[in-house]
Formats: C-alpha cells, structure tokens, sequence
C-alpha cells in the first residue's frame, strides 16, 4: 500500500540516475569491436534467436525491441549483434551485471546520499552538495558551465529559440531565481559532472533526472535517453504529470490503478486533480488517499534512502510453456541450482560486506492440469535462513512441498518421487532478506552465529515444545508446517532471472568495509572448511545422500542446535590446521586479545568458549537424542524447527552417525558419549572474561548474562557447572 509521507519544507534536490542499456553497454566495454553497432543482449534461452533483454539506442533506431526474439529483430535489424547473456548452472548470471552497477555506484556515492534502486538505477540525494556549492560557487559566479550541463533538459524552459545552450546557461545561472530553481541547477551541475566522471571511470553512459522528489526524478530520468539529462523545475511539474497515463505511475500499475480507472474514471494524472483529498480518502482510505492527492501534485516526501547493497538476494527461473516443471524431482533439481547461487552470494555477502540474511523465502507460479480454480496462487512460504548450501536447498525442497501441498488445497499429496501429478511450475524463485549488518570483528561473527543461531533461545523451550518442533511429518505435514510465515503473493517474474533488490544501508559499511580489509574473510573461512562445503557441488545427489535415510526435518532438529561443526577432537585440531580455519581463529584471537587488553583471562574470553567448546552443540544433540528416544523414532521435525536452528559451518556431521545409533540401538550410548564430550568441554562460567561480554551484541550479552545469572539456579556458579550443564532438560535444574 502506498504511504502518504509529508514533504519536507525545505527544497531538496534529488536526482535519479539510469543507465542506458546497461546490458548492452557492459558487453560493449567487454567486446568494444561492438561499440556502435545496433547490438542486443539475448536470454540463455536460445529458442526463436532468444528473447531479448537490452537492445542498444542504434538498435532501437531500427525497430528492434525488447519483447522480440533474436529472429526477428534480425528481419527488422539484419546486422544486429546479438550477444547471449552469461550464463551458470542453466540460466542467466547476473554478475557481471551487478558488479558494474556496482562500480557505478561507488562514484555516485561520492557526492551524496545514495540508494540502489536496481541493477542499473540509483537515486542520490545531493541536497547538501547543492546547497553548498550555492553558498560557495553558484553558477552565476562560474566562469564558464560544463558542457553536459547546458545540454540540459529545463522542463518548461522555451525550446524554439536558435540558441538552447544559451537558454540553458542562462537558467542556470538566473540570479533572480527562487532558492528551489538555484538548488536545482546547482544539482544539475553536479549530476552532469558526476555523469562524466562515471563515462570516464567505467565507459557507461548514463541519463539522469533532477528534482525535488523521487517521484519526479524518476519519471524526468527517462525523458531524454540516452546520456542526457532532464532537470523539472517546480513550476513545471503540474504540466509534466498532467498527461501521464495514471496507470504509468509508480504504484498505480496494479489494482488501485484500475480501480481509479473504472470506479472514478481517473485514466490520467490529470484527470486525479478534480478529487479533493477527502473525497480520495472516503473511497481509499485515509493513507491512500492522502498519498493520491499528494501524487496528483507530484507531492512525496519518500527518503533517499543511504543504501548501496541490495536489501534482498534472490534467484529464480522461468518454466514456459513445455519447460514447466511437473515433478518433484525436477523440482528440486532446480530448486538445487538456484539455492547454491543464492548460498554463494549470501557468503559473498557476508565476506565483503559482513551481512547476514535472515528469512529464505520460496515463490512459485504453478497451474493445475484439470481445475477450476486456476486462479489460485501458489503460496509463497519462508522460514529462517540457516547458512550452508545444503541446508539452503533442504528448507527450500521443504517450504516448496508446503507451499505445493496449500496450492493443491489436499495433503495427500505426492511431494516427492518423478511421477507426474497434474501440477506444473512455470516459475520458481528463492530469496533471501531481512539481511543485516553483523557489528565488526569478534562481535560479528558472534553475530553471524546468533543470527541464525537460536540454539540458546532453545534451551528457554519446553521439551514438549521441542518435541512438537520434531514431531514426525505427519502424512498431511501440514501440523508441520504451521510454522511457516505466508507471505503475500506478490512476487513477479518480470526478468526471468536473478533479481536483487538494493535497499540495504551501507555508506558505513563501506567505511567498515575499508577497515575490514586486511582480515580474513569469513567466506573463506567457511570455504575452507573441507568437505562439508562440497556440498555446494554435490548437487542432487549430495542432497540425497547427505538426508538419506533421514529425512531432512531431522537432520534440522539434530543439527539445529549447533554452535559449531560437530568435530571431534582430532577433527578440530585438523581444521584449526586449515588456513583458512587458522586465519580467521588467528583474526578473532587477535580481535579478542586487543580487547582483553592487561587481563589474563584471554583465554578464557567468550571466543574460547566457542572455539574450545559446544554446549549447545552437545546438549541440543542431547535433547535431540533424548526426543528420539521418546518418541523411538527418526523424526521428523515441523518447519518450525528450523527456526530454532543455528549456526552450523556444514561439516561433516558425526552427530548424525550417533543420532542413528542412538537411534538403533538404545539411545542410551548416545547420551554416555555426550556426556562425555560435555565433560571434556565443560567451561567454568567464572572464566567467561566479562569485557568481551560487554562487546557482544546486546542480545547475546543478555543470553550470556542469563547463563552467568539465571534467575532460579543462583548457586549454580558455584557448583563449577558447564554453560552446556544449563541444556539439560530437567537434572539437576
Ligand atoms: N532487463 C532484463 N529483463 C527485462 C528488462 C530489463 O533482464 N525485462 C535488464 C537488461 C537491462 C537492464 O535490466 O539492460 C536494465 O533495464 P532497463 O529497463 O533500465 O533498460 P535498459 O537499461 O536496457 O535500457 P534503457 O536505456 O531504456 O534504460
């Protein structure tokens, strides 16, 4: 729902910069021999010449468009140059795309406050750079304009003179101009020279829109394309929306659009002015209609946000027609491919920007072959992201079958196998948000641990609560999946590929970024971690064998409570060998001794603990092991579970070997080797070095600080009791 936001008093200046067929242009630098000639990018896909993506301005000029095909754009354009999309495991990738964008970024952030708006559109704030250039060069005491800037687009600025340039200097540099027109032409100024600088650091051009919102901004960017630029002065504004088809505007392409459309007759922008607010918001709503009347008048206080990241990762594909997928094996075939390059841009991300992603969202489109209700749509479903390619595709197989299972409206459905069974996906994506920034060094990783670690959170849960979380999958499942969030289907296909949102502060984190070099990247730590991350190359099978025989809502439970990798001993030592292992132990240890400063406890800092130790690893294995036992059999756990699941480095996983023992045999051994391994890992809660725990984040301090002080075991320090000790179900509590 659009939101009604007040626009500021004060003039800003805001601009919006799209870059001209970015696709094209990307290819152009990598193949220059291309430069000039009528050039398009092409899907993968190479049925009919392949669909196209980007066509270049020479292109256009012939006709060729985006909604063709390769074949015909060569009827219309014979010499066209058509260049295919890169491409990895099966479908588009993306990222040479987003790594250009990214460099274009990096300038525009130079000279204001800077949001990502796609892959090739950024919206800056530059109201500080432009009242400051006011107060110390205005252009009327400039010497002599750039170029780029008298080649300006002035809306509302007389045309039909001989001399256009000099119609623009001199608006420009009007001195009897209101201060929003002096802002504006400052902002002008700096657009043209920061367009520049981009052309000579990357060789893209760029076109850009200069006004005093984001809505006006973006709706002038595309005016005069390519490598130009539109600047909307205040007065122009009422004439630039006037005539704009109401559908056109941005959030009124959907069904408030059609609403105004066919319950008011609204069919223009102009055609909205005739409403007073209070009329708009009988029939919409306060909020709404308050955000129509102010969009009428091209009024929006919508914040250039600083953010240079995307706010979201996400994979997806499309399955037209005969490609659509009609089994769970080819399902998850897929599933499998987009999952592992969505787990290499979440480590990407954590490695460069040390960013972390909470929530995996899966979105389909399906039909069924014989329904009436072909209008139903398959319900997206999320759960909380556990890091891991593996565990990626495990939880998205998983929110698929329960999105498929809702979608069929019965659970004796067949969610597994090759058979077919009336369904069909024409398209599939996975997503990943809620993705924050982790605090920089020990406190990061301890972050990145915590974020997808609930493990201690599990030991505030009841063991029935427990218990229900591993409750087998029932034939329905759906008990088992109540856990999961619905969410709004709204998701798009619109690009077939991969898309990214960008929304995620980070004018800081690159600052952090710069601060962080030099230390050992947490992807490479995790890359090195041996076979475990193999995973990510084992692909169907891997996944097979890796849950088979027991099926993945187990492995989450067992696996879920993990601080860290399950190894034993010799397995630690061996991995504190690996370099890159050594190198981000080494990193933390430093990180930590800095802060431990003159005591003699570095030792016995928070980080030992996790290094040395795994009470959560130990004792969530222990109730795991204590919940088969109940219930006698490898369960399965509801989606839920996975909410409780934490961190866990993918490691080869021993506790699985002693989670089927301990299934086939007693269970009894399997809780005499924890107790072992607890008693080898055992820590002293008054070795736990206070300062480092004042540098965690604050919900892990309180975590900790619950450990050291728990309200109904006050003498438990005392006892010299492990953290693990606090695990335990019910002895001794
Ligand atoms: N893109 C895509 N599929 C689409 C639309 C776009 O893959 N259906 C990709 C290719 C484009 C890039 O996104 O190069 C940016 O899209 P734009 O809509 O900004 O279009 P272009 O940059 O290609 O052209 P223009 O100069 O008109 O902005």
């Amino acid at each position: 729902m659009p939101v009604a936001r007040p626009e500021s008093s004060d003039a800003r200046v805001v601009a919006h910069i799209d870059m001209d067929c970015f696709y094209v242009q990307v290819e152009q630098r990598k193949l220059p021999e291309l430069r000039g000639l009528p050039t398009a990018v092409v899907q993968y896909n190479s049925w009919k010449g392949g669909g196209l993506i980007a066509v270049s301005y020479e292109a256009r000029k012939y006709g060729v468009k985006r909604s063709m095909r390769g074949d015909e754009a060569k009827q219309v354009c014979p010499q066209i140059q058509l260049v295919q999309v890169p491409v990895a495991r099966g479908k588009a990738d993306l990222n040479l795309y987003r790594n250009a964008g990214s460099e274009v970024v990096s300038i525009l952030a130079r000279k204001g406050r800077c949001e990502r708006a796609s892959i090739d559109e950024v919206y800056l704030d530059l109201t500080d750079a432009a009242e400051t250039m006011l107060a110390e060069t205005p252009p009327e005491s400039m010497e002599a304009i750039d170029e780029e800037a008298l080649k300006s687009h002035i809306l509302g600025l007389n045309v039909d003179v001989s001399d256009v340039k000099e119609n623009v200097r001199e608006w420009l540099c009007r001195n009897d101009a209101d201060h929003r027109d002096k802002l504006l032409a400052c902002g002008a100024l700096i657009v043209a020279e920061l367009r520049m600088q981009v052309l000579k650091e990357t060789e893209f051009s760029c076109s850009a829109g200069i006004a005093h919102n984001k809505m006006l901004a973006k709706l002038a960017s595309a005016m005069n394309k390519p490598a130009q630029q539109t600047v909307v002065p205040f007065s122009s504004v009422k004439a630039l929306l006037e005539p704009l088809p109401i559908k056109k505007m941005k959030q009124l392409g959907g069904k408030l659009g059609s609403s105004l459309q066919s319950d008011l007759g609204v069919n223009t922008v102009g055609d909205l002015l005739q409403f007073s607010e209070e009329q708009l918001q009988e029939r919409y709503g306060i909020n709404t209609g308050t955000w129509l009347w102010n969009t009428a008048r091209g009024i929006s206080g919508e914040e250039v946000e600083g953010r240079l990241l995307p706010k979201s990762h996400g994979s997806g594909k499309t399955f037209p027609g005969p490609r659509a997928l009609r089994t769970i094996a080819s399902v998850q075939h897929w599933l499998n491919e987009l999952c592992e390059e969505l787990s290499e841009r979440l480590l990407s991300d954590l490695d460069q920007n040390k960013r972390i992603a909470h929530t995996l969202t899966l979105h389909a489109r399906a039909y069924k072959s014989s329904d009436s209700d072909s209008h139903k749509k398959f319900p997206s479903k999320s759960c909380p992201l556990r890091y891991g390619t593996a565990k990626i595709q495990e939880d998205a197989l998983i929110l698929f079958q329960a999105g498929l299972r809702d979608y069929l409206g019965s659970h004796r459905v067949n969610t597994q196998g090759s058979q077919h069974n009336g369904w069909g996906i024409t398209a599939l994506s996975v997503s990943a948000s809620k993705i924050v920034s982790t605090p920089s060094g020990t406190c990061s990783i301890m972050k990145y641990f915590h974020g997808q670690n609930t493990s201690c959170s599990l030991s505030k849960q009841s063991p029935d609560r427990f218990i229900q979380d591993t409750t087998p999958l029932s034939p329905s499942g759906s008990e088992s999946h109540s856990g999961l969030n619905l969410i709004e289907p709204q998701i798009e296909f619109p690009r077939e590929e991969t898309r990214t949102k960008y929304a995620v502060p980070t004018l800081d984190q690159q600052e952090q970024k710069r601060n962080d070099q030099g230390t050992c990247s947490i992807r490479k730590f995790f890359h090195d971690q041996g076979p475990s991350f193999s995973s990510s190359k084992r692909g169907q099978d891997g996944f097979t064998q890796e849950n088979s025989p027991l099926s993945p809502l187990v492995i989450h439970s067992g696996s879920g409570n993990c601080l860290r990798p399950t190894q034993t001993e010799p397995q630690r030592e061996f991995l504190r060998e690996e370099p890159g292992i050594k190198c981000a132990i080494s990193s933390l240890e430093r990180q930590n001794q800095k802060r431990n400063t003159s005591k003699e406890k570095g030792t016995s800092s928070i980080l030992r603990f996790f290094q040395s130790q795994n009470p959560s690893c130990s004792s969530g294995k222990q109730q795991h092991d204590e919940t088969v036992q109940d219930t006698k059999a490898p369960s399965s756990s509801g989606f839920q579970s996975i909410s409780d699941s934490c961190s866990e480095w993918n490691q080869v996983e021993p506790w699985k070997e002693s989670l089927v023992e301990s299934t086939s045999s007693s269970g009894r051994s399997g809780l005499g080797h924890d107790e072992q391994r607890r008693e080898t890992w055992s820590y002293k809660i008054d070795e736990i070095d206070p300062t480092v725990i004042d540098e965690l984040p604050p919900e892990i301090q309180k975590e900790v600080h619950a450990w050291l002080r728990p309200n109904k075991r006050p003498n438990i320090a005392k006892r010299g009791s492990s953290i693990a000790h606090y695990f335990l179900p019910t002895k001794n509590t």
